[in-house]
Order: structure tokens, then sequence, then C-alpha cells
């Protein structure tokens, strides 16, 4: 039996909104912002805790240590204690957010994922996003590739790559522009790979965002995946939705098992591309993709990415003991969406439909982590693996109520409520924030 696990970030302590993510407008327009770290923490275990509660096997990566001092040096600061932090903060202020970034608890973004039954070789492989395009993410790739292999190091066959080179051509955001298809047995996956750069040098003139994804990328995760071209396919992110904000797929489209979900305009001349997905589905799967295309005349992209409905997550919730029915798929919505007509009314239209699977509702409140333009989905990273593999995964990081408990108190006891950018020059709170990670890793993990 193949199960899929759920990634997620636990949020760090020096959450703030610097304004650093590129076409993301909710990352604009909260630029400068007081944040909470403390509610952003417990908004995304909330979260976390929801999916568990499906009995969807839910693991967590816990945090990185920030500031990260060394960019600092590398960018010519000499710095060494907080009182040095005042020169970056008041000549480069997008240098000291990007020192200071909790981006990383963006999990969709940590790295591209091909289940072991979908490449040649039948290991498990992980690539780390290299997140070139911004000034405050790239880090995060060296970062995640020590806690993706670490979680995964037990697993006889599993490759936790390095990230593709760090090169403008080559720039990649991770799972948030991969779609996997399955059928319900999970045993074979379609591999469908979404980029907003062809490389061809015909960037569309009114495009207002640099595309974050190349399909070069695309291309070469596939290859050292081994994934097989015939099951592999190559859309491009429409100019219109990345100029509304569409700064991932994962902004305008969604998919989960046999369901694929997008808006209109998430794709560019992509029928063709389309129609093969659709005809290969079904002769893999002897079933029929269901594809569910949401016209722009009944979802404008600009109140779509405004709702932020594409970046729900889809869950098929697992029976648990005790338990004799559960629905065949939950879909788990921003509150936001509860704030839009037009979303309100897709969203009912799915559930109330009987030629879906979806059945069930339920909104969640993740203001935090929406400011900065992340949803329910860009907060998890997906992993299909045979149930059996679950043995060797490290149960100190499986969210069970034990850990959330032991994270619920520590987010209380250790996160600042407030927080605006410039109070990170301050001693005692630097000092204060930068052992947050380091005491949560010794605590939960038993090691720095
Ligand atoms: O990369 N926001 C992230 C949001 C990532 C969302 N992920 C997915 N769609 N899967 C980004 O733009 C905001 C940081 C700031 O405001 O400075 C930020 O990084």
């Amino acid at each position: 039996m193949w199960t899929e696990i759920n990634v997620d970030a636990v949020v760090g302590p020096t959450h703030h909104y610097g304004g650093l993510g590129v076409g993301n407008l909710a990352s604009h327009q909260h630029a400068g912002l007081s944040s909470h770290p403390r509610a952003a923490a417990l908004e995304g275990l909330r979260k976390a805790a929801l999916v568990a509660s499906w009995g969807v096997p839910q693991y967590l990566l816990l945090p990185p240590v920030r500031p990260r001092l060394d960019w600092l040096k590398q960018l010519g600061w000499d710095v060494g204690s907080a009182s040095d932090l005042q020169p970056a903060w008041h000549t480069a202020p997008e240098a000291f957010s990007a020192a200071f970034s909790s981006a990383f608890m963006w999990a969709a973004n940590a790295a591209t994922v091909s289940a072991a039954c979908d490449s040649g070789d039948r290991r498990l492989h992980i690539t780390p996003a290299n997140l070139i395009s911004s000034w405050h993410r790239s880090a995060e790739a060296d970062e995640r590739r020590g806690d993706l292999a670490r979680l995964f190091e037990n697993l006889p066959h599993c490759t936790v790559h390095p990230p593709l080179p760090a090169i403008v051509p080559l720039r990649d955001e991770g799972a948030a522009n991969h779609m996997r298809l399955s059928d319900a047995s999970l045993k074979m996956g379609l591999n469908v790979f979404v980029y907003g750069d062809a490389g061809d040098n015909s960037l569309t003139p009114n495009l207002h965002f640099l595309p974050r994804q190349t399909r070069a990328s695309c291309e070469a995760i596939a290859r050292r995946h081994r994934l097989d071209p015939e099951r592999t396919f190559y859309l491009q992110q429409h100019p219109a939705a990345i100029s509304a904000g569409a700064f991932h797929n994962d902004v305008v489209a969604t998919s989960h098992e046999h369901l694929l979900i997008h808006h209109q305009l998430a794709f560019v001349e992509a029928e063709a591309e389309l129609t093969r997905l659709e005809r290969t589905f079904q002769q893999c799967t002897g079933q029929r993709l269901q594809r569910i295309e949401i016209p722009a005349a009944e979802l404008p992209l600009e109140e779509a990415i405004r709702s932020y409905f594409f970046n729900s997550q889809i869950l098929t919730p697992r029976l648990k003991s005790g338990i004799t029915s559960t629905p065949r798929m939950v879909l788990i919505c921003p509150r936001q969406c509860q704030e839009s007509a037009a979303t309100q009314r897709w969203v009912e239209s799915l559930v109330n439909a009987a030629d879906n699977p979806i059945e069930e509702v339920h909104y969640v409140t993740l203001e935090q982590s929406m400011a900065g333009g992340g949803g329910p989905a860009c907060l998890r990273l997906r992993v299909p693996l045979p149930e059996a593999d679950l043995e060797c995964l490290p149960s100190a990081l499986r969210l069970d109520s034990r850990l959330h408990d032991q994270l619920e108190q520590l987010i209380e006891q250790w996160y600042p409520e407030t927080l605006r950018l410039g109070d990170l020059c301050e001693q005692p709170l630097f000092a204060h924030l930068s052992q947050i990670p380091l005491r949560l890793r010794e605590t939960i993990y038993g090691t720095v």
C-alpha cells in the first residue's frame, strides 16, 4: 500500500514582512507591517494538526537558525553582535530582511519530489529547490537539503540530490510548480512540471514580474529523477497569471490523485500537452483524469489570487480505528475564500456535485502566512511512499498530540508576539531569537 505524507515547516521566531517575494502581491502589500511570529507558528501548527486528524501522516521540519550572519558578512558587513547590524538595516533593508527570513516556512518550495514508483531506478528522488529568484530564499536550499536528508536517511532507496546550480537559467521553486497525478492506489504517477520562463528569450513584453521557474530546471529535475518522458509533462504558466500575481503554479492550479483543478488562465498554449496528459492518464490507470477548468468569467484571476482558492489542500482522509466512514476527499481552504462570492460558489459546487470526490470543506485561519503570500498548500510538501517506509522515518518529527502539545508550549513560551523588522537590531531580542531554533532542535530532536 502506498501513502502520501505531508511535511510542513515550523514557522521561525523571526517571521516578518520584508516585502521580498518576487511577483507576490500579498508580500508587497504587507511590506514593513508588524508581524506576529507566535500566531504565525501556532496557525501553521494548527493547520498541520488538522491534516493529521484526518489520518494523513504529518511530519514537521524545524526552523533553521536566523540571522544568517555569514550572509551579511559575504555582503561586506562586519557583523558579530546586534549593534553591528544597524548599518545593514539602514543601508540595505532587503539584505537585512533576508538574513532574518522565515520564508522556509513555505515547505512547498523546499523541494521537488518524485515517487520511487515513478522513477527508472525505483528510488525516491528529492531535489531541494535553489530558490534563486529573490533576496531571501536561496539559503534555504542547503538548509533544507540537510533537513530532508536527515528525515529520509534511513530509507534504503532515497536520493536527496544537491539543488540545481544557482544560475539564472536554472531558477527552481520546487513542488509549488509540480503536480503528480495518479489513481487512488498512488502506485504510478504522471508528473507535470510548470514553468514561467521557456528559456527561448521570448519573454512577453507585458510581463510584470520575473517568472521564478524555468523550463530548463524542470527538464533537469525530470532527468536526474529518471522520470519516464512518456509520463512527464511540461506546461507553461500563462503570462497573464504571472502578471496578476501567480508567482507559483499552486496559486492558480491544484491537484490530488485523479483530480486536476486549474484556472482557465493558468497555462498558455497548453491544449496539446493537456490532451496528451488526459490520454496517458486513461491509458496508464484505466480511469479518466478529472480536469476541472474554472472559467475567468466565473472567477477572475485577481479574485482567485485574493481568495487563494487554488492554494487549498485536497486530502484523502484515512480510516482510523473506531471510525467506519470518512469523506472521499476533503478540501482545506484559507478562510479568505469565504469573503469572495465567486469563490464560494465554486467551493459549494465542488462539494455538492456528485461527479467529483470532494465531499467536505474546512476553512483555516492562516492570517500570518497569507500576508506573505502563503496559503494551506504552500505550507506543505507531499511525499508519496510505500506505507511500510513510514517505519524508517524519525518518529520524533511525526506530528502527534505529544509533539503538538510540546511545540505549542515552546512557541507560546519563546516566540515574540509582535515584531517589526527594525526591532531585530536590538539586544537582547536578537540573541534570544537566534537561540530558539537550536533549543527547538535540542528539545524535539535530541540534537542540534
Ligand atoms: O516565495 N513569500 C513566499 C511565499 C511562498 C508561497 N509558496 C507557494 N506558493 N508554494 C514567496 O514569495 C514573503 C517574504 C516577504 O514578505 O519578505 C515570501 O517570501
